[in-house]
């Protein structure tokens, strides 16, 4: 069961906000540079993304929009089921756009995968991914992030938009979750 201290049910920090807010930064002053001269619409894969694209888009230098949307690929649990669907489309069109999708973590592989054929058949100008984390060991299809945050081991995490049964969202640091939360200990 989750507690009604959120701290409590992290095991350890795995990123200090001081970590993540540092690398975002530099994320975004490589962004800025590699798309200078140019406009680029970030699109934010909800919900996990939204606490990393506010943050990224704040550090940006150059002119960009932002668009949103929602696949779901989990459950209420901590596995893939393996199965994604789309539950809420783009509002804006992408085409002849250079498109930035924005991911909070790249696991399976599937999500993204999902995302880059659907946005590719739409003719923009370019795409290219921008994920805060990767658990490589996790991957079933290979998928290539353009930007990356950090390579993480393969714990299930929460925390800045990751969640757990939607909860942890709000915590402004990255922990893994003690096992015994989701029955795992
Ligand atoms: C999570 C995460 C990624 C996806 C990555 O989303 O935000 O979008 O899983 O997993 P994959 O690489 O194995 O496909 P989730 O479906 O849990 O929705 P959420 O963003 O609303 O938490
Ligand atoms: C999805 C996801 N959501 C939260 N924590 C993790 O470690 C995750 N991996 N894939």
């Amino acid at each position: 069961m989750v507690s009604t201290d959120l701290h409590r049910d992290i095991e350890a920090v795995l990123l200090t906000e001081e970590q993540i807010q540092r690398r975002v930064a530099e994320l975004g002053a490589q962004i800025s540079k590699d798309y200078e001269g140019k406009e680029l619409h970030l699109i934010g894969v909800l919900r996990g993304a939204v606490m990393f694209l506010a943050d990224l888009m704040r550090s940006l230098t150059i002119p960009c929009s932002c668009d949103f949307i929602a696949i779901s690929s989990y459950g209420m649990d901590t596995k893939s089921t393996g199965v994604v669907r789309i539950l809420k489309d783009l509002d804006d069109s992408v085409q002849g756009r250079h498109v930035l999708i924005v991911e909070d973590i790249v696991d399976t592989g599937l999500t993204l995968n999902y995302i880059l054929n659907l946005i590719r058949v739409r003719n923009p100008a370019s795409v290219r991914v921008c994920a805060l984390l990767d658990k490589p060991e996790r991957r079933i299809v290979p998928v290539t992030i353009h930007y990356l945050g950090f390579t993480i081991p393969n714990q299930f995490v929460v925390g800045y938009g990751l969640d757990y049964r939607q909860q942890y969202r709000n915590l402004p640091y990255i922990g893994v979750l003690r096992p015994e939360i989701y029955g795992g200990g």
